[in-house]
């Protein structure tokens, strides 16, 4: 690496500074001692006692102005950074024209604390105020974000650090919040309109004719025809790997856009610690830092062993922090979103007003039939699909007993009988895979060691011990033409609650019957992932679900009341995929 790969960045504070970008500079407390001129300091707020105000701000994150919802007049709303042990109050005003909330994610605490209208507590009304107070029994890296409408689509989202009671294991001289968002100037409202009517309505990779001739050269014509008739079938599109996409989200580290490049200091010799979140409303983001191998310490706040790697995927709501130990010279933070369609950035440096090459968007990647576990052999590609026909052909809306003849060494997978004949279903996953150590779509045999949920492992056995006592499977269900959302087919508004008895150990098993990773959120309680082997692998708040995969994990039914259980990919979660789980004396 030479020095002229670096240079001062005036171009880029020209363009910022053209576009007034500077996002609610009026309202940043900490401008004056901000570390790159460029992009705003997130406010942080320590202690014990906490005054926060949820309020509409304009801001101009795209060079057009719009208006966000805020906490104190800030996107994101200020890091809270607590203690593990004190008991922490938190007033939330309610300044906006409806209900409000705020939802500390994957914080343990009593039911009437966790911020969910219609479960936990009634919401905050517009000029009204609530006061949260909970003990905190955890420490790490957590994030709070509205649970109302769809606030948490237009800012209402923030960091949470908890510093450990005793001396942090994880040692760093700096750390750093790196909070991954995705912005549109369109009202989310609006995205759910048109995703009704079209669902892919921000497709940006639709195949073209071009496409075709080039697979059918590389592959073969029949089978360029057998891939698109496989597809078409099922009236979908294999591109369809994110369905809000860059064509109206501006992605955000910290709430700078790419453009005000949000940077990271740090000072020679240091480890620094970076506490990466995902507080987007839809987008999974694959990152890294070019250059600069990370430490993986922590997953969802909680320690695991440390793993190196070049590059992460992290799903909606996850947290992960990693050590990294930089040279002194600038870094870029690259978040490409999963379907490729842009991308967060942020630079990570020993001075302020340095960057380094951004590289380009990898290629987009393609679904293929066995990603959604109809497959599951080795080698069963595309081509093959045709010997699939009247099984996983059709509409797809064929019942399990129907595939009883082939030969699937995967194993074949049950499916709830809500699911047949269900409208609000349009795939099932046959051959669904256990496995952890898949990277995911995109990351596969890219060059990178690339972190997967294998590589997770807890630095503590099992906290419960027992075995589970029973098991609960879902499956997790959609139809992407009519974008409609569900467990087992049936929508949060005609479903029961699931019930856990106070104090058991069970199993939760959940069924990816989509094209679609999930990432799935319970509330008020662990998800402890198991392995393929159904062994205590690694403590989490958010299991990401990857398309024909099926994931297992143990809950501790310890917190008793109504909690949510849902999707975090909000528009998955608002169009049905959520259940209330009740933790019954
Ligand atoms: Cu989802």
């Amino acid at each position: 690496m030479t020095e002229k790969r670096y240079r001062f960045d005036t171009e880029r504070r020209q363009f910022v500074t053209g576009l007034a970008a500077l996002p609610l500079l009026a309202t940043w407390p900490g401008h004056g001692r901000t570390q790159n001129p460029a992009a705003p300091v997130v406010p942080e707020l320590r202690g014990i006692r906490f005054e926060l105000s949820v309020g509409a701000s304009p801001v101009n994150l795209t060079g057009k102005s719009a208006w966000a919802k805020t906490v104190n007049g800030s996107l994101p709303a200020p890091t809270l950074r607590w203690r593990e042990g004190d008991t922490v109050e938190l007033r939330v005003g309610n300044r906006l024209r409806e209900d409000t909330s705020l939802h500390w994610h994957g914080i343990l605490l009593p039911a009437g604390m966790d911020g969910v209208p219609g479960l936990s507590f009634h919401g905050i009304a517009p000029g009204e105020s609530y006061l949260y107070r909970f003990r905190v029994r955890q420490a790490g890296t957590y994030w709070y974000h509205a649970h109302s409408s769809l606030q948490e689509a237009v800012g209402v989202y923030g960091a949470i650090v908890i510093d450990p009671r005793e001396p942090d294991p994880i040692a760093a001289d700096r750390d750093h919040v790196i909070l991954l968002s995705d912005w549109s100037d369109e009202d989310p409202h609006a995205i759910v309109r048109k995703l009704r009517k079209q669902s892919d309505y921000y497709n940006l990779h639709k195949r073209t004719v071009g496409d075709f001739f080039r697979d059918a050269r590389r592959d073969g014509f029949d089978a360029a025809v057998a891939d698109r008739k496989a597809w078409g079938r099922m009236r979908m599109s294999p591109t369809d790997l994110a369905d809000v996409t860059g064509l109206t989200y501006t992605y955000l580290v910290n709430g700078a856009p790419p453009a005000a490049n949000w940077t990271a200091l740090f000072a020679r010799g240091e480890k620094v610690r970076l506490r990466f979140i995902n507080g987007s409303a839809m987008t999974f983001f694959d990152v890294r830092i070019p250059g600069l191998r990370m430490t993986v310490v922590a997953a969802d706040g909680q320690p695991v062993h440390p793993v190196s790697v070049d590059e992460f995927r992290i799903g909606v709501a996850e947290t992960l922090d990693v050590v990294v130990e930089p040279a002194e010279r600038p870094y870029t933070i690259f978040a490409q979103a999963m379907d490729r369609g842009g991308y967060a950035r942020a630079t990570l440096s020993p001075r302020s007003g340095l960057q380094a090459d951004v590289p380009p968007l990898d290629p987009r990647p393609i679904l293929t039939m066995q990603d959604m576990g109809h497959g599951g052999m080795a080698g069963h590609d595309m081509s093959q699909m045709k010997g699939m026909e009247g099984g996983c052909g059709a509409d797809m809306k064929m019942p399990a007993m129907q595939h009883a003849g082939h030969d699937m060494s995967g194993g074949m997978i049950a499916h709830p009988a809500s699911e047949t004949g269900n409208p609000a279903v349009d795939m099932q996953t046959m051959t669904p895979s256990r496995a952890l150590d898949d990277p995911g779509i995109g990351l596969r045999g890219n060059g990178r060691r690339v972190l997967s949920y294998a590589d997770l492992k807890s630095t503590f056995a099992d906290p419960d011990g027992r075995e589970p006592g029973r098991e609960i499977e879902l499956h997790l269900t959609g139809n992407m033409e009519r974008y409609t959302w569900g467990f087992d087919g049936i929508p949060f508004s005609k479903a029961d609650p699931v019930r856990l008895n106070y104090g058991e150990r069970l199993r939760i098993v959940l069924v990816n019957d989509t094209m679609m990773e999930h990432p799935i959120h319970l509330h008020g309680m662990w998800s402890d992932l198991e392995n393929a082997d159904g062994e205590f692998h690694v403590r989490k708040h958010t299991i990401s679900v990857p398309p024909g995969h099926v994931r297992s994990y143990r809950v501790t039914a310890d917190a008793l009341g109504r909690w949510a259980y849902h999707c975090h990919m909000l528009l998955h979660m608002e169009l049905g995929m959520f259940r209330e789980v009740r933790v019954d004396a």
